[in-house]
């Protein structure tokens, strides 16, 4: 599952925590012993394995904690009840995690009115749950697809939200301000939700936020709970992925000009004062609530894994 998520054959912030928190579930399945403290040390050292998969979503980090927990606040008296521990507390994240995304689609879709055309950036889950209640409902048809080098996740939103009925129309990244002037609002997803409401999301996505904010255009993020990072609290930076610059030109195109330095980060932050909503399972908010969440989600303690 690592690989998976590495190589982003499993991709999406909400979808790598939900394969995190099934592959702890599997990982736990496949302990042999019956010493309950060399399995909490196993899951741990697959925890932490399967925390470095990705650097980017806070969600894969927050999922973990969410499974293990469930083994550090009451330590099992057997691997057996580890081990169901573990099942349970996966299977009950992966449930609220799809949950969240229905509410969101149905909670996002109230935002937009009839008729709206509609701006999006990557493929995110959330976002295209939003798009699609929105289509059901009969307020959205339209909506602009941009391509999102260099993997070309857009591709995988234009077809989602064409087969959900919605007309879509592809264009390049670099066209977004072009189109921004027949756009009447824009969505996108999330991988972090800071604690000053900052936006991790894939790259390009403040690019979108800047030319919205230029035209007058609202932009909203769809975002679980579980995407607000309780680092940030103490000031923590979310880091940004930087991935094999072989996605932008190729490794032969690399090999061939030595002397350019080719660059390829996954992801880019979005400031608050660009963002007009949250959209989030418990309520659309302001960015700057996004302390409220985190306080909810963690407490007033600083919580540190
Ligand atoms: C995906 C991306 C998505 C968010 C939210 O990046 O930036 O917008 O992860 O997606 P990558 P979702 O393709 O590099 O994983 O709403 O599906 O969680």
């Amino acid at each position: 599952m690592r690989e998976a998520i590495r190589d982003m054959r499993v991709r999406g912030a909400g979808r790598i925590a939900r394969a995190a928190a099934e592959a702890l579930a599997r990982a736990a399945e496949a302990f042999r012993g019956e010493d309950p403290g060399a399995f909490i040390k196993y899951m741990e050292g697959v925890a932490e394995f399967l925390r470095s998969s990705r650097p980017t979503a806070v969600s894969l980090p927050n999922a973990i904690s969410f499974v293990m927990r469930s083994l550090r606040e009451s330590p099992p008296a057997s691997v057996e009840e580890g081990k169901r521990a573990v099942r349970e507390a996966a299977s009950e994240f992966v449930v609220y995690s799809k949950n969240a995304v229905r509410v969101i689609g149905e909670l996002g879709a109230r935002r937009f009115r009839n008729g709206d055309v509609v701006m999006t950036h990557c493929h995110s889950s959330a976002a295209a749950a939003v798009l699609s209640a929105a289509h059901r409902m009969g307020k959205v048809d339209r909506v602009y697809v941009k391509e999102t080098r260099p993997r070309l996740q857009g591709l995988i939103a234009a077809r989602v939200l064409s087969d959900a009925g919605l007309d879509v129309t592809l264009i390049p990244d670099s066209a977004v301000r072009y189109f921004m002037k027949d756009v009447d609002r824009v969505i996108v997803g999330a991988d972090a939700v800071a604690a000053n409401g900052a936006v991790v999301n894939k790259v390009g996505t403040s690019v979108v936020a800047l030319a919205a904010k230029e035209a007058r255009v609202n932009f909203y993020v769809a975002a679980e709970t579980y995407k607000f990072s309780p680092r940030t609290i103490v000031g923590e930076l979310v880091p940004i992925e930087f991935r094999d610059p072989a996605e932008v030109v190729g490794s032969d195109w690399i090999a061939a000009h030595p002397k350019v330095e080719v660059l390829n980060p996954a992801f880019d932050v979005t400031p608050a004062e660009y963002i007009d909503a949250i959209i989030t399972e418990k309520g659309v908010i302001s960015p700057y609530a996004a302390p409220l969440i985190l306080m909810e989600e963690y407490g007033v303690r600083t919580w540190l894994p």
